[in-house]
């Protein structure tokens, strides 16, 4: 089987003298099963040059884009229309025909691609790509096509804000399998579906023009291997980090830098906590790491100002609970922290999934908080599940977490191990590809 995978991002990084396919995240979970049979992945090319690069057996073909289409399809239709929309932030919801015809043109350039890539199964990935799928079976009907979403699916009442909401729909439609993190984003696609299209929906299918399409919940999870392996490397770098803290017990928090994260209401519950309980204002340190993000958007770059004063004015009040990084850090630095952490702050307002908190479990050293609006709360109920928005409960569940009795925690920290490791992502991957292709036979 060859696999041709498109994503909005392409999986390489620069090194000195050419490319080297990246080390994390979705690129190292679908590479083993790309390699097989000589696969295929079609992306952006940030570049803007364009063409096909082949690296350890993986051909990437690089789709170049003018700054214009960026701005629309990529800045406006993705990150400004799809993305607040499918997070449930209809206040930071903005449309534009243009971004949409746009993210049209960008997606049936991605199409084409794919179809020049030659004979092969199609793996869609993502908002960046709905419409995809069907531009793909138009011109090729019999092909074997699956689709991805990696975000949350809103409920209609939201979703039907969208100008294009059928058209959404019917753009991932045309592929013979749809997967979603968690059974409630899978019910709320196929209430869009029947509502805006029609379409007949029963128990893991919508039946729409004469064809019947998969919809499955198919939660990804981490490379559970590779995380043990960070974990064991960061063990001196950690050990840096708490006698840096001196002896204070620690807290990390990393996210993009996005307004879904929660990161403001979360230093708003840790500054609640340290007024709460003074007990703890000198023996605590929170490290928030906040990676860079969609930094052209004015929404993002309002956050930013927000998080930094935050952080001011929290370090003058409590001098030496918060350290802030902006920046993106290398995994082993980042496995680091989480290994000193006693204890993680993952508290996003929405998030499809959240694989932080599965790094956490993995690498770190005490449980994670989590907030229930994070399709992970559902597959790791043994965290301490808190609602983001309530800062004096945030409060409360840090001073919760910090005083656990350690055969509670231990005992907990073992069975979210258990559960990271049945989501691990190469489980996911073959579960996904598994389904896609059986369905051929
Ligand atoms: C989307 C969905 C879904 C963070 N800081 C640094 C860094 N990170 C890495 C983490 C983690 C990744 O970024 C973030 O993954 P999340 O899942 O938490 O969030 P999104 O980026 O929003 O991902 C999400 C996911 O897709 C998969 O389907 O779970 O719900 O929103 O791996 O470690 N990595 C490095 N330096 C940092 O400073 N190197």
């Amino acid at each position: 089987m060859r696999l041709i995978v498109l994503a909005n991002r392409e999986p390489l990084r620069r090194v000195a003298g050419g490319w080297q396919v990246s080390v994390g995240g979705l690129a190292a979970a679908l590479y083993p099963a790309l390699r097989v049979g000589g696969g295929t992945w079609v992306a952006w090319d940030p570049g803007g040059e364009g063409g096909t690069v082949v690296v350890d057996g993986l051909r990437v073909v690089r789709v170049p884009l003018s700054p214009r289409e960026v701005a629309m399809y990529y800045g406006g239709l993705a990150n400004r229309a799809l993305w607040p929309l499918a997070h449930g932030f209809l206040e930071k919801f903005e449309w534009k025909r243009a971004w949409w015809s746009a993210y049209e043109a960008v997606n049936r350039r991605f199409s084409e691609s794919a179809l020049d890539a030659g004979d092969g199964v199609f793996w869609v990935h993502d908002y960046h790509l709905s419409l995809a799928p069907r531009m793909i079976r138009e011109r090729r009907p019999g092909a074997r096509i699956g689709f991805f979403w990696h975000i949350p699916w809103p409920s209609l009442d939201i979703f039907s804000a969208l100008p294009a909401a059928a058209a959404v729909v019917e753009g991932i439609l045309g592929a013979d399998l749809v997967g979603f993190h968690t059974p409630e984003y899978v019910r709320h696609f196929q209430a869009a579906a029947a509502a805006l299209l029609g379409a007949e929906v029963g128990d893991g299918f919508v039946r729409h023009r004469g064809r019947t399409v998969r919809v499955v919940a198919l939660p990804i999870g981490i490379d559970t291997e590779e995380a043990r392996r960070l974990r064991q490397a960061a063990a001196p770098k950690a050990h840096a980090i708490r006698e840096a803290a001196g002896g204070r017990l620690i807290l990390v928090g990393a996210d993009r830098l996005d307004y879904t994260k929660g990161i403001v209401e979360r230093l708003e519950g840790f500054s609640r906590f340290l007024a709460r309980y003074p007990r703890f204002r000198e023996r605590v340190r929170l490290f928030q790491l906040t990676t860079p993000s969609r930094t052209s958007l004015p929404a993002y770059r309002e956050l930013k100002k927000a998080i930094f004063a935050q952080v001011k004015a929290i370090s003058r009040r409590f001098p030496g609970a918060l350290v802030h990084r902006y920046e993106t850090l290398g995994r082993g630095d980042l496995f680091a922290y989480y290994r000193a952490a006693d204890a993680a702050l993952v508290t996003p307002l929405r998030d499809g999934m959240n694989l932080v908190v599965q790094e956490y479990v993995v690498g770190g050293a005490g449980l994670p908080l989590l907030s229930r609006f994070a399709g992970a709360a559902r597959y790791f109920p043994e965290a301490v599940l808190v609602n983001p928005y309530d800062s004096e409960g945030l409060a409360e569940a840090i001073f919760e977490v910090l005083s656990l009795d350690p055969e509670d925690r231990d005992e907990r920290r073992s069975a979210l191990l258990a559960r990271a490791r049945a989501l691990d992502v190469n489980r996911w991957r073959d579960a996904f590809v598994g389904a896609l292709v059986g369905e051929a036979s």
